[in-house]
């Protein structure tokens, strides 16, 4: 039995004291036990303990690009679909090897900034004119691998595209690398769970996968597994309500919701544009909200209603997405602030209950709330610390400037006042503690692979 003393540990109802956490060697929490006397042998939390944070939103490859479109390019000015091209051209040529190293790199960085687990979306499938690999599943066995170098836990998410826009546009060239027919993407999966991951699927978004295929796609994954996660992007850009309200006459997830039995194991990616009443029956359906703030600011998105959103008490988590930024504190710091800055308020994101002292906290509000939607898109059991979900946990340090301050207090700081350096120190993945005093074993080589390929790939574009 392994076991770790805390002498303070957010768990599902709020900071608990003298926490003793025991686990078995498959990494599954066996008893979380507040109130405990310490164990003389037992080994001590050097901060406060906080649960893991799902990452429910990854495309690994666009790690070696972030920050490198952050320039005019077009007249008359850049837009989410200008950033869209340079990607793409990004994209044209990365090799499974260049794929595995990219992907390494970001699970080390994602480890030490507090995530624990990742959502994969995952549409890099096929080599650069389009031909199959020898195996089909290259590109998902490589995310895979990285996922075990680096010891995150993996959601694998193989993702459908098809066409180009609403009604079945023929798909672009710069496009064949992700296309797949229905049955072939259903296979990827299959060959995913043959060795062992959690895996569901992803129909890219509604302007790539025609109904028909939606339908196809979601009733094929459930016949082989009737949990799966099913996520998708959706209304992130107002060009795409346009264009969804032309085709059909309906919103995105307004169509979503009237054609696809939309429900809690659902992933809504972005949602950012929402009338009020696809607002209410989004909560309302069961399905998580994946919101993404840094890379939705850097591409322009628009403002996600979380106030509202929140309140009507849908599920939600965040993700790192095109990794802008990869920093659970800097997703959920951004997303309080859109907030604020559109209400011109302060303090918008909090829970119902009076909390500690009549004080509502938005940190320790915001951690679990992400931290149970993450859950719940990933499909794995790391909803909480509590028995029988895994013991995916990180610990801040308490002994630099959180010293001294309640646990609240500990956990505001690093989500609201960064220092320019990460209050991150250790964190265990299903009890394996993979980052030490804020390191990981791997970072140095990790780090010297992935500017090695990045360099091969800015040569290229
Ligand atoms: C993606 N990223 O699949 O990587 C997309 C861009 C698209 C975001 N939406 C491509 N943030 O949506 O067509
Ligand atoms: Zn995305």
């Amino acid at each position: 039995m392994n076991t770790l003393f805390a002498d303070h540990a957010l768990l599902p109802d709020g900071w608990a004291r003298d926490v003793l956490l025991a686990w078995d060697d498959a990494g599954a929490l066996t008893s979380v036990t507040a109130g405990a006397a310490a164990p003389i042998d037992a080994p001590r939390a050097s901060g406060p303990l906080l649960p893991g944070m799902p990452n429910l939103h990854s495309h690994a490859f666009q790690r070696a690009f972030a920050g490198l479109s952050e320039y005019r390019n077009s007249t008359p000015a850049d837009s989410f679909w200008t950033w869209r091209d340079l990607m793409y051209r990004f994209a044209r040529d990365i090799s499974p090897d260049q794929l595995e190293v990219i992907a390494t790199q970001l699970y080390v960085e994602m480890l030490r900034a507090g995530y624990t687990a990742v959502c994969e979306f995952h549409y890099l499938h096929h080599a650069p004119e389009g031909q199959r690999y020898a195996d089909p599943a290259e590109m998902s066995m490589r995310l895979l691998a990285a996922a075990q170098h680096a010891g995150i836990g993996i959601t694998l998410l193989p993702v459908l595209y098809q066409d180009a826009g609403f009604g079945g546009q023929p798909p672009r060239i710069d496009q064949r690398r992700y296309l797949n027919r229905t049955d072939a993407l259903l296979d990827i999966a299959q060959r995913i769970r043959a060795q062992g991951a959690r895996v569901g699927v992803a129909p890219h978004s509604l302007r790539a996968v025609g109904p028909q295929a939606l339908r196809e796609l979601v009733a094929g994954v459930h016949a082989i597994d009737a949990a799966a996660p099913v996520h998708l992007h959706i209304a992130e850009q107002q060009q795409e309500v346009d264009d969804c309200l032309a085709w059909s006459g309906q919103r995105p997830v307004e169509w979503l919701l009237a054609h696809a039995p939309v429900d809690a194991r659902w992933c809504l990616v972005h949602a950012t544009h929402l009338s009020d009443a696809e607002g209410a029956a989004l909560a309302a359906s069961g399905a998580v909200v994946g919101l993404c703030p840094t890379t939705e600011a850097n591409l322009g998105d628009g403002v996600f209603d979380a106030a509202n959103y929140l309140a009507a008490r849908g599920a939600w988590g965040i993700g790192s997405d095109s990794h802008i930024s990869v920093d659970a504190a800097e997703e959920l710091r951004l997303l309080e602030y859109t907030q604020r800055l559109a209400q011109q308020r302060r303090n918008v994101l909090v829970s119902d209950d009076t909390g500690v002292n009549n004080k509502r906290q938005v940190a320790d509000h915001l951690w679990l709330g992400a931290v149970t939607g993450g859950a719940q898109a990933s499909g794995r059991a790391i909803r909480a610390l509590a028995p029988g979900q895994q013991a995916d946990f990180v610990v801040l340090d308490g002994n630099g400037t959180l010293a001294g301050l309640t646990p609240s207090q500990a956990l505001a700081s690093h989500v609201f006042a960064n220092q320019g350096r990460s209050s991150v120190r250790d964190v265990f993945v299903a009890g394996t503690r993979r980052i030490r005093d804020g390191e990981h074993a791997l970072q140095r080589v990790a780090c010297e692979h992935f500017v090695a390929a990045r360099g091969e790939l800015l040569r290229e574009v």
